[in-house]
C-alpha cells in the first residue's frame, strides 16, 4: 500500500517522546470508565493521539529557545512586544489582545457585543464559537455554500459562505440583529476546506455595504492561505504571508487560537482595528483572564507564538504539511474506506454515516467509529457529527442532527511520521473489512453545551 509517495519532513527530529503500547483488555476497560467517550479516556493509554490539532504541535528549537527569553513582568514584558510585532505583520490590525486560548478570545467578544436574540453567521460555527454564541441567547447561524454539504464533489474552495445566503438573512434580521459576520478559515466543521480569497472579499463587501463588522475565526489561517496559493488563479507567486495580510485587509478583526496555526501548546489572542471596541474588550478581559500585555499566558508562551508564527508561513512546511495529510486520505481512499473529499488542511475525514451504514443516525455512528477505533487500535479520533451538533428539537422532543456525520482525524502539526500515518490507514482499512461488527451507542448522560467534550455513553446489544 505504500506505493503512493509520502512527502518528506522538512525538519529533522531533535526530541523523542515514547509511543506507549496498550493490550485489547486495558483499553477495554479504559472505554468502559470513559463512559465509551474518547475524551475520558487518559493519553498513556493511546498509542497514536488524532483527537486534535490543536495544542498538540511540536515546538521547533528556535520555540523553545524562546521560552527562555521569555519576559515574565506583569505589565509591558518584553514578549508581549514582540508577540504584538509579529501578529501585526501577519494580521495587519491595529490592536492585539492575548488571551489563554481561542475561546477565551470567543467569549470575550461575543460578551462585549452580543445581545439576547442577536444572529451571528459564519460559514460554519464550529463547537466552541457555537457554543459562545449560544450561551448568550445568541443564534449560531451557518451561511456556508451548499456543495459544502456534499462530501463527493471535488472543489477547491469549498468553505466559501453564500453571499445570496447572507443577504438573505440580513433582509430578514435587519443589521441592528447581527453585531458580526464571522467566517473560519479553514472550516473545520465541514472537511477543513478553505474559503476562497474572491468569497472572502465578496463577504467583505456585503458585510461593509450593511455596516456590519467582519471577523475571521482564525485558526487555520496559514493553511487556508497556502490553499489559496495552490489553487486560487493570480496567487502562485505571492507569498503566504503576502495572501495572509490580504485575507485580514477584508475584515474588521479576528479571533485565534494559537494552538493551531501559531504552532503552540496554549494560546490565543483577539485582533482587530475599532478603538473603541477594542477598549471595552481589554474591561472585559482584566476581569477575566488578565492585564492586556499577557491576557491568561506567560510571557514566555508569548515568544512561541511569535516565533510559531513566523516559521507557519514558511512555504516548505506548508508544502509538507498539507501533503502530509493528504496522504493519509490517499492511503484511505485507495482502499475503499469513505473520507469528506477534497482532503482538508488540518484533518481528514472520514464519512461514518458511508462506513457504518448498518447503524441508524440516533445510535450515532460517528461516536461509535471513534470507540471501535480505539478498541481496535489504540487510536484516537473525534466524531464530527450527531452527538457534537445533534440538537433537540423543543416542538417534537426529538434530536435534529447536522448532515455531515463524520470522524475527524486531525494531524498534530510536525509530530507524527510518514510510517505512523501508514499504521492509522491499515488499521482503519482492516476495522473497515470487519465494520459489520461495530454497534450504535446510546447517550446515558449529557450536558447542555458542548455536551462531547463529557457525554457518558452505553454500547447497544
Ligand atoms: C479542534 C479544537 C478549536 C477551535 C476551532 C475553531 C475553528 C475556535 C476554536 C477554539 C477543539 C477540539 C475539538 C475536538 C477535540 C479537541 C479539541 N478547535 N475556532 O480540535 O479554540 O480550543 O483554543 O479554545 O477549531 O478543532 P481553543
Amino acid at each position: 500500500m505504500t506505493r503512493i509517495k509520502s512527502p518528506a519532513e522538512p525538519f529533522r527530529i531533535k526530541v523523542v517522546e515514547p509511543l506507549r503500547r496498550s493490550t485489547r483488555a486495558e483499553r477495554e476497560a479504559a472505554l468502559k470508565k470513559a463512559g465509551y467517550n474518547v475524551f475520558g479516556l487518559p493519553a498513556g493509554k493511546i498509542a497514536i493521539d488524532l483527537l486534535t490539532d490543536s495544542g498538540t504541535s511540536a515546538m521547533s528549537d528556535a520555540q523553545w529557545a524562546g521560552i527562555m527569553m521569555g519576559d515574565e513582568s506583569y505589565a509591558g514584558a518584553r514578549s508581549f512586544f514582540r508577540f504584538e510585532k509579529a501578529v501585526k505583520n501577519l494580521f495587519g490590525f491595529a490592536h492585539v489582545i492575548p488571551t489563554h486560548q481561542g475561546r477565551a478570545a470567543e467569549r470575550i467578544l461575543f460578551e462585549t457585543i452580543l445581545k439576547k436574540g442577536d444572529s451571528v453567521p459564519n460559514n460554519i460555527h464550529f463547537d466552541t464559537t457555537r457554543a459562545n454564541v449560544e450561551v448568550r441567547g445568541g443564534i449560531a447561524v451557518d451561511l456556508v455554500k451548499d456543495e459544502a454539504y456534499d462530501p463527493d464533489i471535488e472543489r477547491p474552495f469549498k468553505g466559501d459562505m453564500d453571499t445570496a445566503k447572507l443577504e438573505r438573512l440580513i433582509t430578514a434580521k435587519g443589521k441592528k440583529r447581527i453585531p458580526l459576520v464571522m467566517m473560519t478559515v479553514t472550516n473545520n466543521s465541514g472537511g477543513g476546506q478553505p474559503v476562497s480569497l474572491a468569497n472572502i472579499r465578496a463577504v467583505s463587501a456585503v458585510c461593509r455595504r450593511h455596516g456590519i463588522p467582519f471577523f475571521f475565526d482564525a485558526c487555520r489561517f496559514a493553511e487556508n492561505a497556502w490553499f489559496i496559493k495552490r489553487r486560487e488563479p493570480g496567487y502562485a507567486r505571492k507569498s503566504v504571508a503576502a495572501i495572509a495580510r490580504e485575507m485580514f485587509a477584508c475584515a474588521d478583526g479576528a479571533t485565534m487560537s494559537a494552538k493551531k496555526d501559531a504552532l503552540v501548546n496554549i494560546g490565543g489572542f483577539l485582533t482587530l482595528n475599532d478603538g473603541d471596541l477594542a477598549s471595552r474588550l481589554k474591561n472585559t478581559l482584566i476581569v477575566g483572564e488578565g492585564f492586556p500585555t499577557y491576557g491568561g499566558l506567560a510571557g514566555r508562551d508569548l515568544e512561541a507564538i511569535a516565533q510559531g508564527l513566523a516559521e507557519v508561513v514558511d512555504e516548505d512546511y506548508l508544502e509538507y504539511r498539507t501533503a502530509h495529510v493528504a496522504y493519509l486520505g490517499r492511503l484511505l481512499d485507495e482502499s475503499g474506506v469513505p473520507i469528506f473529499k477534497p482532503v482538508g488542511g488540518h484533518a481528514v475525514y472520514l464519512l461514518a454515516d458511508r462506513f457504518l451504514p448498518h447503524i441508524p443516525r440516533d445510535q450515532y455512528p460517528g461516536w461509535a467509529l471513534t470507540v471501535a477505533l480505539y478498541r481496535e487500535a489504540g487510536i484516537r479520533a473525534v466524531e464530527i457529527g450527531g452527538v457534537m451538533f445533534g440538537k433537540l428539537d423543543p416542538k417534537t422532543g426529538r434530536e435534529v442532527f447536522p448532515s455531515l456525520e463524520m470522524v475527524r482525524l486531525a494531524i498534530p502539526r510536525r509530530v507524527y511520521t510518514a510510517s505512523h500515518l501508514e499504521v492509522v490507514a491499515e488499521a482503519l482499512i482492516a476495522l473497515h473489512k470487519r465494520r459489520d461488527a461495530i454497534k450504535g451507542l446510546r447517550i446515558v448522560e449529557q450536558a447542555p453545551h458542548l455536551r462531547h467534550f463529557t457525554v457518558r455513553m452505553e454500547e447497544l446489544a
